[in-house]
């Protein structure tokens, strides 16, 4: 299983202010949605989020749709707001779904066995956030864990400026954690997406930022 993470980080790895996305960016959050919806005929792609980055999705745009939402959260009575799927809601691949899991590693080892396998099968895993679930993503968390699948791949959008420097919540700097990151083309961006993405630096309501891609 290879997981990719997406993420939007500023220069100094903020990711977030006061439980919410440091800026509003439409084009950016409309390739986010892009990239993490599209799958082939019959396949879905799950997103994986901690409870606070669910808490920190507008309602109305929730669960994200058109993808399997997996929430983690340690509070077995955490309420999503919306009944569990039902077998027969998880034959319709246009459906939204929400689930809920106890730990990251619990999220990823059941992903297979939650869709069942002759209506929608899973295509692509997204780790979307936030702060703690990044790091317990690419194996900095301090917290004794069971073995996680690989991040092998980083989609990050590098807000280059201006600075927010009032991030609350940051990224982890992973090009100095794992030299074996290695930044990919704008071509093979484009190719893994299956996506037209711009390419250069874009600016969007005064926030300069690019489309970036890392494999390791
Ligand atoms: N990665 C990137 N590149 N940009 C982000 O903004 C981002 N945000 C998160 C995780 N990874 C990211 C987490 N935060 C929505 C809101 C917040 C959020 C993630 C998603 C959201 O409402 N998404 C809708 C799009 C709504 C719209 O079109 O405005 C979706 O359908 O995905």
């Amino acid at each position: 299983m290879e997981l990719t993470l997406i993420v939007a980080a500023t220069i100094t790895h903020g990711i977030g202010h006061s439980g919410a996305l440091p800026w509003r960016l439409p084009n950016e959050m409309a390739y986010f949605a892009k990239v993490t919806s599209k799958a082939p005929q019959g396949g879905i792609n799950a997103v994986v989020m901690g409870r606070k980055s669910w808490e920190s999705i507008p309602p109305k745009y929730r669960p994200l749709k058109n993808r399997l939402n997996v929430v983690v959260s340690r509070q077995p009575e955490y309420d999503l707001g919306m009944p569990p799927p039902t077998q027969s809601s998880l034959t319709s691949p246009t459906s939204s779904l929400a689930i809920l899991r106890p730990s990251l590693a619990s999220a990823l080892g059941s992903l297979q066995d939650i869709l069942p396998s002759d209506a929608s099968s899973l295509h692509r895993t997204f780790i979307i956030g936030g702060a703690s679930i990044y790091a317990e993503a690419l194996n900095l968390s301090s917290s004794p864990q069971e073995s996680l699948p690989f991040v092998n791949r980083i989609l990050l959008t590098r807000v280059l400026s201006p600075a927010y420097s009032e991030c609350d919540v940051f990224f982890p700097d992973f090009q100095a954690l794992d030299s074996r990151w290695k930044r990919s083309s704008h071509k093979e961006l484009e190719e893994w997406t299956g996506l037209q993405v711009s390419e250069g630096v874009q600016e969007e309501r005064g926030t300069r930022y690019e489309y970036q891609m890392w494999t390791r």
